[in-house]
């Protein structure tokens, strides 16, 4: 039997520790309960994650069981690199030609005319955000198409499965891209995604628009039931998203979680990248300038520890700002999606090369 996983729990229960039906460590425990953040900290919108120095003595006990976090009323600046650790071209320029460039992508593949991305992540992460974000950017005003939510901790806000294309600026078609929308890990009991139920979207069984169940996990039965997959219905690429805000708070098992996913989708031969959302809620100079976020301290701290997270090397990890609360694009905001998204193409290149090369080695 699959399980899914409680986040809210600070101890998950033997029946619920897992996703995918292995116990978990019976470390599977909150770093912070979000119950036990004060209020002005939780409240604090761009608050973020540093050790603390003066804290009471309740506050005391509450950093010895968690060593790691206090969330200060204000955030000092966090230390910055003389000279960033990724290059990125701040220009409009570079805007233009990752547009054209992702407008104008193919899959190099002939059966399939459009590279298909899975997100996936925990509850809240940021999946349908970015969806919408960079949906904003080809649209040239914030839209909200992915519908992103005020999730709870352990509910998905996101049910089913949606693809979301990509459409040029000024009437372009569509390009060769579909992001694939799918509720969070994380969910609770009732509504949860299990490995199966992953799995099978991977393949291609599962039909547009699937609702989740873990009562009714994917199956033949199913209106819409993908029997025999072809190219074109598979998942070619997996981009993993993660929060920022929340890499230090994630439960423990999660790792072990990401792991066996990881495992069962690279024998699936499919490509993974990860996006690290919520950058501007641990680094305020990156908040008041995106062009800031290579020269963060926090931020490569943060992609480092998404990537012992998520058992991945951190040139797979990117970091975006989603549009969350803003009205109007921003240049540098835009670079930083886009740049993602030329990321993610590059993944789904590799699939389509190895498959080429399978094909050509079996004729
Ligand atoms: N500040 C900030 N907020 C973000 C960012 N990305 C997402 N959010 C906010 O985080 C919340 C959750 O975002 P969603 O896109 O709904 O997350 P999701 O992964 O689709 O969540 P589920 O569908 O519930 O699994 C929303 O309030 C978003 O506005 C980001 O990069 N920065
Ligand atoms: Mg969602």
């Amino acid at each position: 039997m699959e399980k899914t996983v409680r986040r809210e729990k600070t101890k998950i229960k033997d029946k619920s520790m897992s996703l995918f039906g292995t116990p978990a460590p019976a470390t599977f425990t909150l770093g912070v309960p979000s119950s036990k953040l004060s209020d002005k900290a939780s409240q604090n919108t761009t608050d973020g994650l540093i050790p603390s120095t003066s804290v009471s003595s309740t506050e005391n006990a509450e950093k010895k069981e968690n060593p790691v976090l206090r969330f200060p009323a204000v955030l000092p600046d966090s230390p910055r690199m003389e000279s960033p650790w990724r290059k990125v071209q701040w220009t409009d320029e570079q805007r233009t030609a990752l547009m054209d460039r992702i407008s104008s992508y193919r899959p190099s593949c002939e059966e399939v005319t459009r590279a298909q991305v899975l997100l996936l992540g925990p509850v809240g992460s940021g999946k349908s955000s970015f969806i919408s974000s960079v949906q904003s950017v080809f649209n040239g005003r914030v839209v909200n198409r992915a519908m992103v939510g005020c999730s709870t901790p352990s509910t998905s806000f996101t049910k089913k499965l949606q693809s979301f294309s990509i459409r040029g600026q000024k009437g372009e078609g569509l390009a060769g891209l579909a992001l694939y929308d799918i509720m969070g890990l994380g969910d609770g009991d009732m509504t949860g995604l299990t490995l199966h139920d992953i799995l099978a979207v991977i393949k291609g069984h599962a039909p547009d628009g699937h609702k989740f169940s873990s009562a009714h996990p994917l199956s033949s039965d199913i209106v819409g039931y993908v029997k025999r997959p072809s190219l074109k219905d598979k998942i070619h690429c997996v981009a993993f998203v993660v929060d920022a805000s929340k890499i230090l708070t994630y439960p423990k098992g999660l790792s072990a979680i990401f792991q066996q996913l990881r495992e069962h989708i690279s024998d699936l031969g499919v490509h993974q990248v990860a996006l690290l959302t919520h950058i501007d809620k641990i680094c305020p100079q990156t908040a008041k300038d995106v062009c800031q976020v290579y020269k963060s301290k926090v931020i490569r701290d943060m992609i480092n520890k998404a990537g012992a997270l998520l058992g991945m090397s951190t040139s797979y990890i990117v970091p975006v700002k989603n549009y969350s609360s803003e009205l109007d694009l921003d240049v540098n905001t835009d670079l930083l999606l886009l740049s993602a998204v030329d990321h993610i193409l590059q993944y789904s290149d590799l699939y389509f090369l190895d498959n080429a090369e399978q094909t050509q080695l079996k004729l």
